[in-house]
């Protein structure tokens, strides 16, 4: 008798309850959050559409036609920058998405780990710089990248060296969760194997990408935080396409045999994940990067003394200025 194929729910698609929000919350949470997600992966994996589906609206429109005699050339990585502003459940989001085309498209992909790192210390960098002023600027907005959804190229093999080497160098800076892109094109017997295999990489390797379970105090959410760990890294099907039919609009792919509902969690994770983005787990992304990633750079920079002369200098300042004010009176 021919094995039977793994049941959906073997493939790790997501037939969880719908998380709990986390008891965390932000400081920020009744204005409003300010909420930035980076996009990395290899040109073609759906990180354009996986942005619209994720705002629910057409934020970057489909690319134009490509001039035959360049297409095959591969620009160096950029950083685009999307600014859109969501409601989720109540609560404002002023969400920031940094597209990176030109991720490990080149035949040389090492500059971009640097250029990838070097964003992302820059803004830690203008954080700390804000910190030590005097006078705090009330406008200033934080760009600390919360979360990285790093594409993996649905190979059906195991993670290759760009994805291990991506997660290796950044996983100390950034919040990042694994998805495998356009994870229609596997099937449900090589999506649970590719799953298999991604998680005893991401284990062998020891790669940092974000633990979900990092806070054990809440033993009620330790236990649908490991679930969630359970499911990643989450498979991602991602459309631009929306049909209405009688039960109201839903969102597919269509294909010649029949359609994809992406929001339907026992056919792809791309609902649970949007679920964890900006409902669920937002205060954690974001507190786990403020008071935990930033911190460790902090203390390591200043360690290093890249900016401790400088506060030091300003509250010598700030002595000074006192004492001038007081010889004054
Ligand atoms: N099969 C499948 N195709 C997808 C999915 N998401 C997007 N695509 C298609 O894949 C192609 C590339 O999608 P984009 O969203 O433009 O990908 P991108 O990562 O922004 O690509 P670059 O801008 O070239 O780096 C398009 O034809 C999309 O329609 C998916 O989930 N499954
Ligand atoms: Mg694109």
């Amino acid at each position: 008798m021919a094995p039977s194929a793994p049941s959906i729910n073997s493939v790790g698609s997501s037939r969880m309850a719908t998380p709990r929000p986390s008891s965390y919350r932000h400081k920020s949470e009744k204005r409003g959050m300010t909420y930035n997600i980076m996009l990395v992966g290899q040109s073609g994996l759906g990180r354009r559409t996986f942005l619209n589906t994720l705002c629910e609206r057409e934020v970057v429109p489909p690319p134009e036609a490509p001039n035959p005699e360049t297409a095959h050339i591969a620009d160096p990585m950029k950083f685009d920058t999307y600014e859109v502003t969501l409601e989720e459940e109540g609560t404002r989001i002023s969400l920031t998405v940094i597209d990176t085309p030109g991720f490990g498209d080149g035949l040389d992909n090492t500059g971009c780990f640097k250029q990838l790192q070097d964003y992302i210390e820059a803004q830690f960098d203008e954080v700390l710089v804000e910190e030590s002023r005097i006078k705090r600027n009330r406008r200033y907005r934080d760009h600390r990248i919360h979360a990285l959804i790093y594409f993996i190229a649905p190979t059906g093999h195991s993670l290759r060296e760009l994805d291990i080497e991506l997660m290796r160098r950044l996983g100390e800076y950034v919040n990042i969760l694994p998805v495998i892109g356009r994870a229609d094109t596997l099937t449900v017997e090589e999506l649970a194997v590719f799953k298999q295999n991604i998680t005893r990489d991401l284990e062998y390797y020891k790669l940092p990408v974000y633990n979900f379970c990092w806070d054990d105090s809440d033993t009620e959410a330790l236990e649908e935080n490991r679930e969630i760990m359970g499911l990643m890294p989450f498979s991602v099907v991602t459309c631009d396409e929306v049909l209405d039919n009688e039960y109201g609009s839903v969102r597919v792919r269509r294909y010649p045999w029949g359609t994809i509902e992406i929001d339907d969690e026992s056919q792809c994770d791309f609902a649970l994940l949007r679920y964890i983005l900006l409902n669920s787990h937002i205060a954690d992304m974001i507190n786990f990067t403020e008071d935990v990633l930033y911190e460790n750079y902090r203390t390591r920079k200043l360690e290093v003394g890249g900016f401790g002369e400088a506060e030091d200098d300003e509250e010598q300042d700030d002595e000074q200025d006192a004492a001038a004010g007081k010889s004054q009176e």
